[in-house]
């Protein structure tokens, strides 16, 4: 059947040379169960790529001796955990094991995207077990079609207010799944109007379904919550979570919840934030917002993922002790250790809003005694629309490596979020999604390395960013030996381009309020939402050190120490924590005006180096693929022309020092 929309990694093309097709014939199943829901997804999921690779279909055997691949199912025995695997050739046959069928699938995952990247089965020895028990898609599809932040269409879950069931939804989960992702929240953490009532009885049926689809394919579904629900659908007069009324009310509908949607993991709280409701309202805590509603959902097992993005956002620019970075920290770290079991905090990587670069929240880590789960974005809010390129792992690895000092050893982020440093199994990462129902689903074609790679990153931390691309880019663009060293190339170093013609050394935003594309150098400066960069005639940057709004201080030592000092304090963070004068010399001897200056052109020169060498591979790409590449690389230039220029001509009018080179500036 020829589809509308892509497969994208799992398209399966004509692969050969190999010959792995021995290992397809014949499979047998040994220990699990082939009536199994995830097992038969499994099975599926080999006749897909058996079928597109080799033409033919496997069948399916009880007896292990003439299969080409086996399925075992095994006890837990120290060597796989749950939801691992291992994939051994011995003798001619394919051994993939595990010990549930989570395992088995990403085990069977594994071996078509061996056979997909052109390597040859025989041979293969490895053992996978998953890094982070949670690795979750966050979307923010709102009931109407539209997607906050979404850049590649309107959502596949949702239409004219009502909730899809069809075949693009199994297409999404088998393509999550097939990198390791076991929850998903389908809608926007800004939950209103009909979203609000997806816990009732107008989708409860619809959303059960979805939520099966998942559950085929070892998804474990959530919803986000509307805070004042109790208003808005229980009639009562508040939500204070304190009151008897208002936890009877929440005990009742989550015994429903549970009951209507048996797929169903639990909810993704936004509070007291950008004007949702939340806790605050009644002089309550967050803690008190979210342990009542994990009591109401532990009877069943459900967690609540409790977002940590409170921060105050009619800001008086006068108000210099007033920081926006402070906020999530100041409002939870107060409680730690109150929060129920079965309660998870969502911390995103940043203490701002997902800049193109910015020190790692310090909550993470910060908090010693509460289960704590990292969001980053892979929607491209701040980073390009996924009209810009930016390939976001190797910010997700820094972000994972960051050494948080909570303790000795087991200390970094990546400690912290999966439960190896406290020892916790409510824990993990989940990534605000990039896709929508765009035939390629994430408008870049380039965009969907970032939709892989999240994935296989949070089931396995180690992965470098160089080895995700190395499965990628034959999977789904070409396993062309210059396409292959292109996009590397371009993909590695698109994040430091961006940065080098957006905001300088971690100042961030001077986004384009609200859409936040393109260059508004003080679009946000004379605004309420607390994002300044203070620039004025002598510097730039903001005081966070202790003699400013003392942000810095909000880290365990030797990090404390290291921002608050302009000398020690990493340079590509520099104006985050310091305001500086445009004559100060950066290590590399540059004054930081000069350096301003240069970055915003070398930034620009690289991102029409990126579309020279992109247009070099015109023939070997499908022309589908080259041609919408090619048109974004096209408006990418013209973003990068504008940053720099009205980048660099605000700073030589506010400062009056000129470009020692003599380059053009307005
Ligand atoms: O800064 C913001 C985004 C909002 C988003 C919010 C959040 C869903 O601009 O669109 O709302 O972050 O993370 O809640």
């Amino acid at each position: 059947m020829e589809q509308k929309w892509s497969q994208l990694w799992l398209a399966y093309e004509k692969k050969t040379e190999q010959g792995n097709e021995v290992f397809f014939r014949k499979v047998a199943v040994e220990g699990f169960s082939a009536a199994e829901r995830v097992v038969k997804s499994a099975l599926k999921e080999l006749e897909t790529g058996a079928r597109g690779m080799f033409g033919l279909k496997p069948d399916v055997l009880k007896d292990v001796t003439d299969a080409g691949l086996i399925l075992r199912k095994v006890q837990e025995n120290g060597r796989i955990s749950e939801e691992g695997y291992s994939v051994k050739e011995e003798n001619g046959q394919i051994v993939c094991e595990a010990v549930d069928a989570k395992g088995l699938l990403y085990g069977v995952f594994h071996i078509l995207r061996l056979a997909s990247m052109g390597k040859s089965l025989a041979g293969t020895d490895i053992c996978c077990n998953p890094d982070n028990p949670l690795r979750m898609y966050n979307h923010w599809d709102n009931m109407d079609g539209s997607i906050e932040r979404g850049y590649s269409g309107n959502s596949f879950f949702f239409a004219k207010d009502d909730v899809l069931t069809d075949e693009r939804v199994r297409d999404y989960a088998r393509l999550v799944s097939s990198v390791g992702i076991n929850g998903v929240v389908i809608n926007n953490v800004n939950v209103k109007q009909a979203a609000t009532y997806l816990i009732t009885d107008r989708f409860f049926d619809k959303v059960a379904r979805m939520a099966e689809i998942f559950a085929d394919y070892g998804i474990k579904f959530f919803l986000s919550l509307n805070y004042a629900a109790t208003m808005e659908l229980g009639g009562l007069p508040g939500a204070d979570p304190l009151d008897a009324d208002v936890i009877a009310w929440w005990k009742e509908k989550m015994k429903e919840c549970f009951a209507k949607i048996p797929n169903l993991g639990g909810f993704l709280v936004k509070a007291d934030s950008e004007g949702c409701p939340g806790p605050f309202t009644y002089g309550r805590t967050q803690a008190d917002g979210a342990n009542m509603l994990a009591d109401a959902v532990k009877p069943y097992g459900g967690i609540i993922i409790w977002r940590c993005f409170v921060y105050n956002c009619t800001q008086d620019w006068r108000d210099r002790r007033t920081d926006r970075a402070r906020a999530g920290y100041d409002s939870f770290i107060g409680m730690d250790g109150d929060y129920r079991d079965n309660v998870i905090l969502q911390i995103k990587n940043g203490p701002m809003d997902f800049q193109i670069r910015e020190p790692v929240s310090p909550l993470l880590g910060g908090l010693q005694k509460t289960n704590q789960m990292l969001e980053v974005q892979i929607a491209q809010e701040y980073t390009g629309h996924q009209i810009d390129v930016c390939y976001l792992i190797p910010m997700f690895k820094e972000i994972l490596d960051f050494h948080t000092y909570c303790k000795e050893g087991a200390d970094t982020v990546a400690d912290v979020i999966s439960g190896r440093t406290m020892g916790n199994q409510n824990a993990g990462i989940a990534a605000v999604i990039n896709t929508g129902n765009d035939a390629n689903w994430t408008g870049n074609d380039l965009a969907a390395a970032n939709l892989y790679g999240f994935g296989r990153l949070a089931y396995q931390t180690s992965l470098t960013a160089e080895e995700i691309l190395d499965e990628w880019i034959p999977m789904q663009i070409s396993s062309d030996k210059e396409v292959m060293e292109t996009l590397r190339e371009i993909l590695l170093s698109s994040r430091e381009t961006y940065e080098k013609y957006t905001s300088p050394l971690g100042i961030g935003w001077m986004v384009t309020p609200n859409t936040h594309y393109g260059c508004s150098v003080d679009g946000y400066e004379y605004s309420r939402w607390g994002t300044y960069h203070r620039a004025d005639h002598l510097g730039i940057g903001v005081d966070r050190s202790d003699k400013g709004t003392g942000y810095a201080q909000q880290y365990h030592e030797p990090n404390a120490s290291m921002y608050n000092s302009m000398e020690s304090c990493p340079e590509e963070l520099l104006l985050f924590f310091h305001h500086v004068p445009y004559t100060y010399r950066l290590k590399t001897g540059k004054t930081l005006i000069q350096h301003i200056y240069d970055s915003h052109f070398e930034g620009y020169d690289e991102a029409e180096a990126f579309a020279k060498a992109w247009d070099r591979l015109e023939g070997k790409i499908r022309p589908e693929t080259f041609r919408t590449v090619k048109e974004r690389f096209g408006r990418q230039l013209v973003n990068a022309a504008e940053w720099r220029d009205q980048v660099n001509s605000y700073f030589y009018r506010k400062s009056g020092i000129a470009d020692e080179k003599g380059r053009k500036i307005y």
